[in-house]
């Protein structure tokens, strides 16, 4: 439907008043606002001036409230104008842009006070995100978990050109393709200038033809109404052809120069062109100049247009030719991108808005339009009709036990594909709302006895081959929309950007699913970035990262990891725990499907093995699954005032028992503690020193409680098929002499025995270490 002419001057006249309140924005936090700290504050009027045409006929006209989007990093004061004239963000958080407790640099879901439904920042990762955010929908409604008669939301990310070269970008594109995703909408803002540069002229050609290879529609706006008509008036094929092959870095130092720039130009090169000289005399250099720079983007109408003749749910790519600095004085300028007006500038800018001194936040100052005529028009557009836009439904019951079937022997990975094969055949409410997710590894992460009794999602039902040829095989792969695993091609990132998008399904559709992702420990750090943007945004999954460390032995160095329980601590929104013993996993599990749904929860990260360990023959109590749950326990208690303590968490629990049996006859009174998680314990001991200088003098850290049994000058052994540090912080909480054994190279292919060996944390290892700190404490002792 098109907008009504009547809707175009208010929108042209919101239009000029929102690119005035961003740039007004960011010029108060760095010219108006004291300062303390003598830095640039920032923000980037280039950028917003570039999208705010698009992000106008968005929000004022196009979007509904069931639609979804993810803004620009870079346009976040752009965003935060329009909310602030929709009267959904307040004044102050835009005097304090980029303050404490304003409005953010970037758009931020969870630290902003406005709309935002995707968090960016990370540039390419909120492109991505809304694609798995419409693959999220699609799950959601083949299963009809939408309310009746809802029309499906368009997910829609406006980004900026140079977050293409992102190869996550890439990635995701491939994956909506496989997926077949719906009702997506990726703008381009295509003002061909990254941060440093301006981009290759061909590059157009290329962003064309990939949107399309990936079943993309493909919409370019490349020109605007009025240099549309100049085309077709006297000189205007020349003119066409000219700016055609005008390059982008000539395009934007002319943009820069301005109408003056633009005729000596076209006089020089179109100059005995009758219907070019006829053309230049109709205008002068401020009309010149603004026909050269009528690129699609900008053009109201245009952008209307492009956007309201959709009529399908195919992906769409707009390409949006527009300018970087639009409408300001160092518009194409390269070096624009971090650029700020300076007060004269700025001084011009509000005197060309005829915005009165001190009227500068006033909503509607200098519009030649009635105030209630603008007031009634925001009123009425579409997205600001009342609808719920964030939504928080009730818990899924998770019942007070997890069990599956025991075995004398097993690894924590057979232990959740078990535990998860468990949930699956009992059914109910918590096993429909788990959805499982892996890039390429289900079966080798544990999740095969899921997948076969849940079946792969897909919108078309797709049965399998091999079973339909009667070829033998441990694994079901029908497919279906009733399917509860969404097999991903091998691409961590979309992992992430998928369990953030999983994640997230309570807050933007209403229904709560509860996202498991399975991968190989090491390759977190491929998808790092991504992660860390899930977590940010507050999306809830469970990450189970499987086979890991030495442990993993043959498969060699490179896929051992190393510095992933580093990140388990280091990394905010996600709880990490690394269990030994399957007992101690189901009891983690069961508290990871309640903590991914608690106001104060997040996400959970268990770091699993393929190392098969002795099970302990077991009941566990109340107290010790609560103390699971808090990171660790005495697994053999010290004796009151003992000496010495081996400390472990996860498989090297073998190797900590076999020494402790040891060590027991020369230190008698010696413990074990194990550790389940060093990230809760650690995060248990801070709190309490926080509640202890904020007064609560009775404030006790689990792991205080745990270590007060020892003598204060105990020894500390410590042992982790990963990096040290994640456990040489336990000395502190004492002040205990602390030795810590653990992995600070790259391994190789070997066996366990080996490689433990090789890298100190075999049993003979772990008791030379506790015979050397015992000695050198008493050597200690005796000198002094
Ligand atoms: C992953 C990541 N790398 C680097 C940056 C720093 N950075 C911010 S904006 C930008 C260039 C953005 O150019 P473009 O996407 O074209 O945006 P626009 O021209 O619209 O400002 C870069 C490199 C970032 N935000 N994220
Ligand atoms: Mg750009």
């Amino acid at each position: 439907m098109r907008t009504p002419d009547s809707n175009l001057a208010l929108l042209r006249a919101l239009e000029r008043k929102i690119l005035w309140l961003a740039a007004w924005t960011i010029h108060h936090a760095n010219h108006v606002r004291p300062k303390r700290d003598g830095l640039k504050v920032g923000g980037h009027q280039a950028s917003c001036a570039s999208s705010s045409t698009l992000m106008t006929a968005l929000y004022l006209d196009v979007l509904r409230p069931e639609d979804r989007v993810a803004v620009k990093p870079h346009a976040s004061p752009v965003f935060h104008a329009i909310q602030y004239l929709l009267g959904r963000q307040g004044r102050d958080a835009l005097e304090r842009f980029r303050a404490l407790g304003g409005a953010q640099s970037y758009p931020s879901r969870t630290k902003d006070a406005d709309d935002v439904d995707f968090s960016t920042g990370s540039v390419g990762l909120g492109a991505a995100q809304t694609l798995f955010a419409s693959l999220v929908q699609d799950y959601l409604r083949a299963k009809k978990w939408t309310p009746d008669g809802a029309s499906p939301g368009r997910m829609i990310a406006l980004v900026g050109d140079a977050e293409l070269d992102e190869g996550n970008v890439f990635e995701a594109l491939l994956e909506g393709w496989k997926h077949d995703v719906r009702n997506l909408w990726w703008i381009v803002d295509y003002n061909r200038q990254s941060l440093d540069r301006v981009m290759e002229d061909r590059l157009f050609q290329r962003i064309d033809g990939l949107f399309e290879d990936m079943g993309f529609e493909v919409s370019i706006l490349k020109w605007g109404r009025k240099l549309e008509a100049a085309f077709g008036g006297p000189g205007g094929p020349e003119l066409r052809a000219w700016i055609e092959s005008c390059p982008n870095s000539l395009y934007s130092a002319l943009v820069f120069k301005g109408g003056a720039g633009w005729r000596a130009h076209l006089e020089r090169d179109l100059g005995e062109h009758a219907g070019v000289r006829e053309l230049l005399a109709k205008h002068d250099d401020a009309s010149l100049h603004a026909l050269m720079t009528n690129l699609g983007g900008h053009d109201l109408e245009t952008v209307l247009d492009a956007f309201h003749a959709v009529q399908d749910d195919r992906p769409r790519c707009f390409l949006a030719y527009t300018i970087k600095g639009h409408g300001l004085p160092f518009a194409g300028h390269k070096d624009n991108h971090a650029g700020l007006m300076t007060p004269e500038q700025m001084e011009a800018f509000r005197v060309a808005n005829r915005i009165e001194p001190g009227a500068e936040w006033e909503p509607f100052a200098g519009l030649d339009l009635p105030e209630d005529e603008l007031r009634a028009f925001l009123a009425s557009v579409p997205f600001a009709r009342p609808a719920t836009r964030r939504f928080a439904p009730p818990p899924i019951p998770v019942p007070a036990r997890l069990e599956a079937p025991s075995s004398p022997e097993a690894s924590t990975q057979e232990g959740f594909g078990r535990l998860l094969a468990e949930i699956a055949r009992t059914g109910g409410a918590l096993a429909d709302r788990i959805v499982t997710a892996s890039p390429d590894v289900t079966v080798s992460t544990g999740l095969g006895g899921w997948v076969n009794r849940r079946g792969i999602f897909d919108r078309r039902r797709l049965a399998d081959a091999f079973r339909e040829e009667s070829v033998v095989s441990a694994q079901r792969w029908e497919a279906s929309p009733d399917g509860q695993h969404v097999e991903l091609g091998i691409a961590e990132n979309n992992l992430f950007l998928l369990l953030s998008a999983l994640g997230l399904a309570g807050p933007l559709f209403g229904t709560r699913l509860l996202p498991i992702g399975t991968l190989y420990d090491p390759f977190i750090a491929r998808g790092l970035d991504a992660l860390n943007y899930a977590c940010y945004q507050d999306a809830r999954f469970l990450l189970v990262a499987t086979p890991s460390g030495l442990a993993l032995a043959p498969e060699g160095g490179a896929h051992q990891s190393i510095a992933q329980p580093l990140i388990g601590i280091g990394q905010p929104g996600l709880t990490a725990f690394e269990p030994a013993y399957v007992d101690e996993l189901a009891e983690i599990l069961r508290f990871a499907l309640e903590h991914l749904q608690a106001d104060d929860g997040g996400s959970v990260y268990l770091r699993l093995s393929t190392r098969q360990l002795p099970q302990p023959a077991r009941a566990l109590d109340d107290e010790a699954r609560r103390a699971i749950v808090a990171g660790g326990y005495w697994l053999a208690p010290p004796a009151p005032g003992a000496e010495l303590a081996l400390v472990y968490q996860g498989v090297v629990a073998a190797e900590a028992l076999e020494a402790f049996a040891r060590l027991r006859e020369d230190v008698p009174g010696a413990g074990v503690l194990a550790l389940t998680s060093a990230d809760r314990l650690h995060a248990g001991w801070r709190a309490a020193q926080q509640a202890r200088a904020a007064g609560d003098a009775g404030a006790r850290a689990p792991i205080e409680s745990l270590l007060a049994p020892l003598s204060r000058d105990a020894t500390l052994v410590s042992v982790i098929d990963g990096h040290p540090a994640t456990l040489s912080w336990l000395g502190s909480v004492r002040g205990q002499r602390m030795v810590s054994l653990g992995v600070e190279r790259f391994g190789q292919s070997a066996d366990v025995p080996d490689l433990f060996e090789a890298h100190g944390l075999s049993a003979d290892a772990i008791v030379d270490a506790a015979a050397r700190a015992l000695l050198d404490r008493g050597a200690a002792a005796a000198g002094g």
